[in-house]
């Protein structure tokens, strides 16, 4: 393995295979204080022969730590904070007087020295694909599940909130649904499909975004940049997209959310501190999506069409008694009930005008 200075191309070091015959470089993860590189002993699921993971120092490339186990271990690395995670699909692992194979597992070892923790597992255990995938950002750990390699594969990913954790099951597709690839940046886990890419967030499972293309060219590439431009790669094109454009009310309040990185304090439109819909309209649609006029005998209103289209507009009127009537309804582009654009007339009199509100209504699924 050889490490390049990145900004000017020179070779620094060249580390050899400390168990030739293995993939030693197979898989790679930093920290900035230590790499680990993997000897996955082979990509098949039934393969023979150990796998080991190796620990180096950035400061001298000296070993810090190595650990041998099942012949897929490493397939997947990741550093948390002090420690290392390790995903080994198809791992046998000892459950009592048992040998359970093809359980799948991540292990966990300290920094600096690899003192093993408990390791983590499918809440069924038996699950070989479990390990594929083990990422980490900084927040809790999502373990991706996937079994490429049958004819009916399944994938399911789940995230494990810190040491001793149980798995929390997040985000799982029907049948056929591969997972080709997966990887978390900014809070954001993006899972690729052969034409198919998620976004879902690991800290409560919303999903912004659940693209299909038309061919089976793989979504098999993504990247989230520092201003929060999302690019993907799927038939044939490059798309971009605004990550704070993307998904509905839902998602819009979760990215919202104090702490998400994504709340812009001047989206609270209506100043109670909290994102709701009538923030959520106007960040999407422009600070004044509807503009209403009355005039002495007639009432007009103008929906602009950027109003979110997971958002009911009414327009509603004050009757003489003190309630409230809907006259008008808007939503998804379309005038629902009576077309106030064109105006209708309204009771009024000198003695007591009329009211008007506006009220939105989210047209997504209660949670
Ligand atoms: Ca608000």
């Amino acid at each position: 393995m050889h490490i390049y200075e990145a900004a000017t191309g020179q070779m620094l070091a060249t580390i050899l295979n400390p168990t030739p015959g293995s993939c030693f470089g197979s898989e790679l993860a930093s920290s900035p204080d230590y790499f680990a590189v993997s000897a996955v002993n082979s990509r098949l699921m039934d393969a023979k022969g150990r796998g080991s993971v190796t620990v180096f120092r950035w400061s001298d490339y000296k070993r810090a730590f190595s650990k041998t186990g099942d012949p897929l271990m490493g397939t997947s690395l990741a550093f948390t904070g002090n420690e290392l995670l390790v995903g080994t699909p198809g791992a046998t692992v000892k459950k009592g007087r048992y040998l359970v194979t093809q359980a799948g597992r991540v292990q966990r070892f300290e920094l600096p020295k690899g003192k093993e923790g408990a390791a983590w597992y499918s809440p069924w255990l038996v699950e070989k694909g479990f390990g594929m995938k083990v990422l980490c950002d900084g927040g809790p750990a999502v373990v991706g599940s996937a079994e490429p390699f049958t004819w009916y594969p399944e994938a399911n990913f789940q995230v494990f909130d810190g040491p001793g954790a149980a798995p929390r099951f997040m985000f799982k597709n029907g049948g056929g649904f591969r997972a080709s690839d997966a990887s978390l940046q900014q809070g954001l886990l993006a899972i690729a499909s052969a034409g198919y890419v998620a976004l879902v967030s690991p800290t409560d499972g919303a999903v912004p975004m659940e693209s299909s293309f038309s061919v089976s060219v793989a979504a098999n590439c993504y990247a989230l940049d520092s201003n929060s431009n999302l690019f993907w790669l799927g038939d044939g094109k490059l798309f971009r997209a605004d990550k704070a454009d993307l998904g509905g009310f839902a998602w819009w309040a979760h990215a919202s959310m104090p702490g998400s990185g994504a709340a812009d304090p001047a989206a609270d439109a209506n100043g109670n501190r909290q994102p709701d819909l009538v923030d959520y309209v106007t960040d999407r649609a422009g600070m004044s999506p509807v503009s209403v006029s009355v005039s002495n005998e007639m009432l007009a209103a103008n929906v602009n069409s950027a109003v979110p289209r997971d958002v009911c507009v009414r327009i509603e009127v004050q009757d003489f008694a003190g309630g409230w009537q809907v006259i008008g309804s808007w939503a998804g582009g379309l005038w629902l009930r009576g077309d106030l654009s064109q105006g209708v007339p309204v009771e009024r009199t000198w003695a007591q005008p009329q009211q008007y509100r506006v009220v939105y209504t989210w047209l997504g699924r209660e949670e």
